[in-house]
């Protein structure tokens, strides 16, 4: 059971030893793989305590110390070896079989490659090590492999040396300058096409660029190393920070648990974070790919040079960087968009991980598997933190705080306090209250209340700031709140712009000589990850949707009004009166719709009405049933209410060939069929037509809201073409998971067994499995409990096939706070189900027990 047992951020210990050194050896041979791993070793400090190293499901073969062998124990996968020596030479054999890895944690195969993933604790599936990210050290590594079927030879830093070891064998010998965590160590062996490039950086130095893919796809590199040029050149003129190898290299492979990965020097990536032309990638995998590649490039500052002294610090290195990829998309691209949508996946998604069992603070206090704190509270709320201090600090004060972070911290494992230390030192901003930030969970509520005294003219803003109780039990005290407001006047100019500093946990704020009662729009911006509650009236909404100065203003504002409309619906259906839609949420929409000084992309986004998931945030108990029903009542009353403005903007935009108009356009048709079925036709044209990803996908995603034939015929035909093509695959599985059908479940059944799917490919998992747990919330809810015997079963095996992805498909399974007694019920049994199962992962075991326990 000890493996089961949680770890407590305030145990960390210094580590009692450290490795300087650490040379390499990996003979790949298959099931019979060999790693030789020569540690130069050092006592930390004065203790007689043993050496204790970390291993997992490898076969220990020897053990010596400065070239003798010697006795040691392994005790629950530890690997203790007792020397009175200070410093020593430790050399472990070990063996393996990366082909029987399907956790794709360790070293494992991916289509007949061999590739590793050690982030976080992965490296002790290759060797014993000190397998903690504060132990840094300088890597050799050496690897030999048949020549046939492994042609290149990958690891870290760069090549020294290169030869064959007999006539069926060849070596290569890597050697990284740079120290780094286990974490950040990789190796790749295999066939690929490879696509070169070259880079000169700000100090004139040359480095060669080099994107290696599966055999055949070698055009499909171009963008992703067309985004690393951009990353490159980006990172040096916004954070005047340069790259430090003279190679920098990515690898995409299928099997893959997550987006990709940034070991020093040789990123390895998920191929969906690679591959793309125009017939296969859709105008937002582009967009993804440039992130993703940006975000693992950043990561060699903030991440590799200064890495993170525990894993509790992971939003260290997680957060910051997040943040980086975040402002780098918004330089190139549409600000306000890329706003859109990293404020939707707090609102959707991270409000929802923060009001459930696995409510953490961005920098949790306790973990049992480390995996899955690679959350989006982690992330994006760890995001928002360092976004928070941006608006406080402002870009050029935040900018000396990177580089006093940087000049403090290079080459070191540091804590998120030592990041804000950074900050504080170079702006002199008291940050210690904003620390909070770091230690509580929850989403603070923000309750505002307004008044205005037309005798005087002053205007009264008054915030109370109230954070939930989380599972942790802990108090919470009141955070330091940036809150960015507009007051606009009543024929929509704006009189104030400002960002308050909200600490007490009531503060009013006063605003004089105001001839008017102005319009607030609050909370602009999402300047700080809370949730706002104040009632809008529908005037207002409509006020701020039409004039506020900030894009995301309006596009907040439009989501609101219609939100607002769907719960005046729910509580229709509660007391039995007739559903209706406000004319003027009609016309505000319409006016979106017909007004061509919007961005395109921007109206895409309001056109891109709330979806379930994001509705259910929004309240604390739901009636799904009655929310689904209303919710299709207003797109269907939008939909045919705007249905002439609709078809207009579709023609004209069907000819224009930019991004935003492909976005704008699918969203018009996408509605043109929830008004009338005939435009199914026009769906059919386009899909028919099209020369790019992004305009068949838009069409079958229009005609997704119900089975028709049309949409059956077209998902034969689309089925047809890709059938070889696993990514496009993966959109054909996503649209059949999402479909709300009666039938959905036993069509999702029959697709297990489909040539293209596989469990043990997450890819696969997260496209059909996936999707059908967080985005068909209609059939997973089903209260005959079908949906969630669907996933359980499915969990039942991917539980041993690859835990840390089954960990990632149960989060809707865990989230059942809202639902009514039934499906509480049946959620709650499902979950009990899987607890107990014999041979629980610790993954799975860490969410369901959390889960049950706050039942
Ligand atoms: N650092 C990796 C994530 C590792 C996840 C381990 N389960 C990718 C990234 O955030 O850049
Ligand atoms: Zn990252």
């Amino acid at each position: 059971m000890s493996q089961l047992e949680a770890k407590y951020l305030k145990d960390y210990q210094a580590p009692l030893f450290t490795i300087s050194h650490l040379d390499l050896v990996v003979n790949l041979a298959g099931a019979d793989t060999q790693v030789t791993a020569t540690s130069q070793v050092l006592r930390q400090g004065q203790h007689q305590q043993a050496l204790v190293l970390d291993g997992d499901d490898i076969n220990l073969k020897s053990v010596k110390v400065n070239g003798e062998e010697v006795d040691y124990q392994t005790i629950d996968g530890q690997l203790s070896v007792d020397s009175t020596l200070d410093a020593f030479e430790l050399e472990v054999v070990t063996q393996l079989d990366p082909e029987a890895n399907l956790s794709l944690e360790g070293l494992y195969m991916s289509d007949g490659a061999y590739c590793t993933q050690c982030e976080a604790e992965g490296f002790r599936r290759v060797t014993y090590f000190l397998d903690r990210p504060d132990v840094l050290a300088i890597y050799t590594v050496t690897i030999t492999a048949p020549k046939q079927g492994f042609p290149y030879l990958l690891s870290n830093g760069n090549l020294v040396e290169q030869g064959e070891v007999d006539a069926l064998h060849h070596y290569v010998k890597w050697h990284d300058p740079f120290p780094k965590p286990a974490y950040l160590f990789a190796l790749v062996a295999g066939d690929f096409d490879l696509l070169e490039d070259k880079y000169q950086t700000m100090s004139g130095r040359q480095v060669k660029l080099q994107v290696f893919v599966d055999k055949g796809n070698r055009h499909k590199a171009q963008h992703a190393i067309a985004s690393l040029k951009k990353s490159m050149a980006w990172d040096e003129s916004r954070f005047n920070l340069e790259y430090d190898l003279d190679i920098y290299m990515i690898v995409a492979v299928d099997f893959f648990n997550m987006g990709a990965m940034e070991n020093k020097g040789l990123n390895v990536f998920n191929t969906k974070y690679v591959l793309a032309d125009k017939r296969t990638a859709t105008d937002d995998d582009y967009h993804g790919i440039e992130s993703v590649v940006g975000h693992e490039y950043f990561h060699n500052w903030t991440g590799n040079r200064v890495t993170c002294r525990d894993w509790f610090q992971l939003s260290l290195k997680e957060g910051l960087t997040v943040f980086r990829d975040q402002e780098f998309s918004s330089d190139l691209g549409s600000r306000a968009v890329n706003r859109i949508h990293a404020i939707r996946v707090m609102k959707n998604q991270q409000f929802a991980e923060d009001a459930g069992p696995m409510a953490h603070p961005i920098r949790p206090a306790s973990v049992i598997e480390m995996n899955n704190f690679y959350t989006v509270t982690v992330y994006n709320k760890g995001a928002e933190v360092i976004r928070m201090i941006h608006t406080l600090l402002g870009e050029s004060r935040f900018q000396a705080g990177m580089a006093l972070y940087i000049e403090r911290h290079d080459g070191q494992a540091v804590t998120c306090d030592d990041f804000v230390g950074a900050m504080e030192s170079a702006s002199h901003v008291d940050l210690s209250q904003f620390r909070r930030w770091y230690r509580q969970a929850g989403t603070p509520v923000v309750t505002v209340t307004e008044d205005y005294d037309p005798a005087t003219g002053c205007y009264q803003l008054t915030l109370a700031q109230m954070t939930p109780q989380t599972p942790d039990k802990l108090d919470k005290r009141p955070l330091h709140i940036p809150f960015d407001i507009e007051l606009l006047s009543a024929d929509g100019e704006a009189i104030l712009s400002q960002v308050l500093d909200v600490k007490e946990s009531t503060q009013t704020f006063i605003f004089d000589g105001l001839s008017h009662q102005p319009v607030a729009s609050l909370l602009q911006n999402f300047s700080a990850p809370v949730r706002l509650k104040f009632d809008y009236s529908i005037e207002q909404l409509v006020h701020i949707m039409a004039f506020a100065t900030s894009e995301v203003a309006r596009w907040e504002a439009s989501v609101n009004l219609f939100s607002h409309a769907i719960w005046e619906n729910v509580a229709h259906l509660h007391s039995g009166t007739a559903m209706m839609l406000d004319p003027r949420i009609i016309d505000a929409f319409k006016g979106v719709i017909l007004n061509a000084a919007l961005d395109k992309a921007l109206v895409a986004e309001i056109l891109t009405l709330p979806s379930l998931s994001a509705l259910i945030e929004q309240v604390e108990q739901v009636d799904l049933d009655k929310l689904a029903v209303a919710r299709e009542f207003a797109i269907a009353q939008i939909a045919q209410f705007c249905e002439d403005e609709l078809l207009v903007r579709f023609r004209e935009l069907e000819s224009m060939d930019d991004a935003g108009a492909r976005a704008f356009k699918n969203k018009c048709l996408a509605l043109l069929i929830q008004s009338n079925d005939l435009y199914q036709d026009i769906a059919a044209a386009q899909f028919n037509q099209a020369d790019n990803m992004t305009n068949s996908l838009g069409a079958l995603l229009a005609l997704n809201g119900e089975a028709s034939d049309v949409r059956q015929r077209l998902m034969t035909a689309f089925e047809q073409e890709w059938i070889d093509t696993p990514l496009v695959m993966d959109k054909w599985f996503s649209l059949q998971a999402a479909l709300n059908d009666k039938d959905c479940i036993a069509h999702l059944t029959v697709l297990l067994e489909h040539q293209a799917f596989s469990l043990s490919n997450p890819n696969r998992v997260r496209s059909l499995i996936g999707m059908f747990a967080s985005g068909n919330v209609e059939q997973f809810h089903r209260v005959d409990g079908k949906g969630y015997q669907f996933i359980t079963d499915i969990l039942v095996k991917l539980n041993s096939v690859n835990p840390q992805v089954a960990a990632r498909i149960i989060t809707p399974l865990i989230q059942f706070k809202k639902f009514d007694v039934e499906r509480q019920r049946l959620m709650k049994a499902s979950l009990q189900q899987l607890l107990d199962l014999p041979d629980l992962s610790k993954d799975l075991f860490e969410k369901v027990s959390k889960a049950l326990e706050m039942a």
